[in-house]
């Protein structure tokens, strides 16, 4: 069975202690591999590795740095049914997502920060005749980069590439849930020549690994992108060295369908904001709220495509909805649906695993994607973020009362708003409190946009320049003329 190695120094290497944790494919429920339990000690050891690593490839001219990561994307590329079979079996969404999505955009990721730093540009200040400024954007050292199980590779290399691509050098850590695509990027740095401590990936328990990462003193720029819950726990980590922090976290984004909307472009990007990759996605459209006049032909349209959403062996061609990404997962969604009828709610479909999809699959995480009506917006299940295939829909009359139901929770990531009304969409724009605001589109992304979340959804933007300010420090050169 496959033991992942950590990747430190330009080196495939065991973790010192010599622990492994099970890696579970979970739509089969059994260990396919094992992924090093590692202690602080191995992060110590990536530290010195990136310490080594800084000066050099910090000096190294953009072009060179930037020849170096579209080596790795061309690499991905080249392996790309490989590594889109990787996230599926370590993940359980379907192949047909990973192949579409989430390998792509780890490509997409890698060739657009290494081409950005081609064309960054910073300011100068002329002071009266006296003096000129100019504005240095430097590294700011080891970076430090935390990605979750929902998007491995997507969300590890949205981090990875601005931080090397800005001459950062890195000690990441992926999830211990899905860790097997960051160890095949980890191989292809080795092919791709990048020099020895620019990545190093460090395996393991956030607690352990996680925690040694943000508390290290060398290590004083944190990216993270996880539940609010652990970007609490990371923040008050870096606090006390008043460390750099970027947080990308939960979300319970509202997906507002008015009247005049096209019903048809509406109702078909509900679903899928609603339950692509198992729903487990932060930017989810988890609340759908629905004009009162189009709400019952609305809710009887969504039921029916819900109901024809196919769950299945996310290895099969034709499977919409693959398995959960853990065991913990899955009975944490099947809480929150209980939880749902308890407070009242009517679950209209889904509601609970479905039966086995077939031999191999029979004791995986599946469960069906679910849609509940008749609960009240203030409710836990209307609240907190389930992570999963369950959605609810809400009537609303008012654009007022939408937008209090909207912005009535403690999370501000991302938005919807369906309707031909122009006045109305940019009204929405200003007055949603997320960071995202999609009008007649769900996660259409241009990289170079601001991307983050508001309140407990995050803190920092990524993203183009976003990005590269966040890991570079600005210097301020003043000369007397
Ligand atoms: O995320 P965690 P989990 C939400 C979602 C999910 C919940 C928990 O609701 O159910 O978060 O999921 C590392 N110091 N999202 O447990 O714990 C951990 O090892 C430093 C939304 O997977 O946040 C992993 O690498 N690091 C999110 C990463 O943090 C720590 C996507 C995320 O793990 C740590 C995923 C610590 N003390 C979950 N503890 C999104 N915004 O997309 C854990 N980690």
């Amino acid at each position: 069975m496959l033991k992942i190695k950590n990747y430190i120094n330009g080196q495939l290497v065991e973790p010192q202690a010599g622990r492994y944790l099970d890696n579970v494919e979970p739509a089969t429920g059994k260990v396919y591999s094992h992924v090093p339990d590692s202690e602080p000690s191995d992060v110590e050891r990536a530290v010195v590795a990136a310490e080594q690593a800084f000066p050099s490839w910090s000096a190294m001219p953009a072009e060179e740095r930037s020849q170096r990561m579209l080596k790795i994307a061309d690499l991905i590329e080249a392996r790309i049914d490989e590594f889109a079979k990787a996230e599926t079996v370590d993940n359980g969404k379907p192949l047909a997502l990973a192949r579409a999505v989430d390998i792509p955009r780890a490509v997409k990721n890698f060739r657009f920060f290494a081409t950005s730093i081609l064309h960054s540009h910073s300011e100068s200040h002329v002071t009266g005749g006296t003096a000129i400024n100019y504005t240095l954007r430097q590294p700011r050292g080891i970076a430090g980069l935390i990605s979750p199980w929902n998007l491995p590779l997507y969300l590890f290399s949205w981090k990875v590439a601005p931080a090397m691509a800005t001459g950062n050098t890195t000690v990441a850590k992926p999830s211990e849930v899905t860790p097997m695509t960051a160890y095949m990027l980890s191989e292809i740095c080795c092919e791709a020549g990048l020099p020895p401590g620019v990545l190093n990936v460090v395996h393991g328990l956030g607690a352990k690994v996680g925690a040694a990462i943000t508390a290290h003193p060398k290590i004083m720029t944190i990216s993270f992108t996880g539940g609010t819950v652990t970007g609490r726990e990371v923040a008050k980590a870096a606090a006390p060295l008043f460390k750099k922090v970027s947080l990308e976290m939960g979300g319970k984004n509202p997906n507002i369908v008015f009247a005049d909307a096209d019903m048809d472009q509406a109702l078909d990007n509900s679903v899928r904001a609603a339950f692509a990759n198992q729903g487990q996605i932060c930017l989810c459209g988890s609340r759908i709220f629905v004009e009162k006049s189009a709400f019952d032909s609305f809710v009887e349209r969504f039921i029916r495509a819900t109901k024809a959403l196919k769950v299945g062996d996310p290895l099969e061609k034709g499977s919409d909805q693959g398995s959960l990404v853990s065991k913990a997962q899955f009975e944490k969604v099947g809480n929150y649906v209980n939880l749902a009828a308890e407070e009242g709610g009517e679950i209209l479909c889904g509601g609970a695993p479905p039966p086995p999809v077939n031999d191999r699959c029979k004791d995986g995480y599946f469960f069906q994607p679910t849609a509940i009506v008749g609960l009240g917006t203030d409710c836990r299940v209307n609240q907190e973020e389930i992570f999963g295939p369950v959605a609810t829909i809400t009537p609303f009359e008012t654009e007022d009362e939408v937008i209090d139901y909207a912005n009535g929770t403690t999370y501000g990531l991302s938005a919807s708003v369906w309707t031909q009304n122009l006045n109305r969409a940019h009204r929405f724009g200003e007055r949603i409190d997320s960071g995202t605001i999609w009008v007649n589109c769900w996660l259409l992304r241009d990289l170079r946009v601001p991307f983050g979340g508001m309140k407990q959804s995050g803190l920092g933007r990524e993203g183009g320049d976003e990005a590269l300010r966040f890991f570079t420090e600005p210097k301020n050169v003043c000369i007397q003329t």
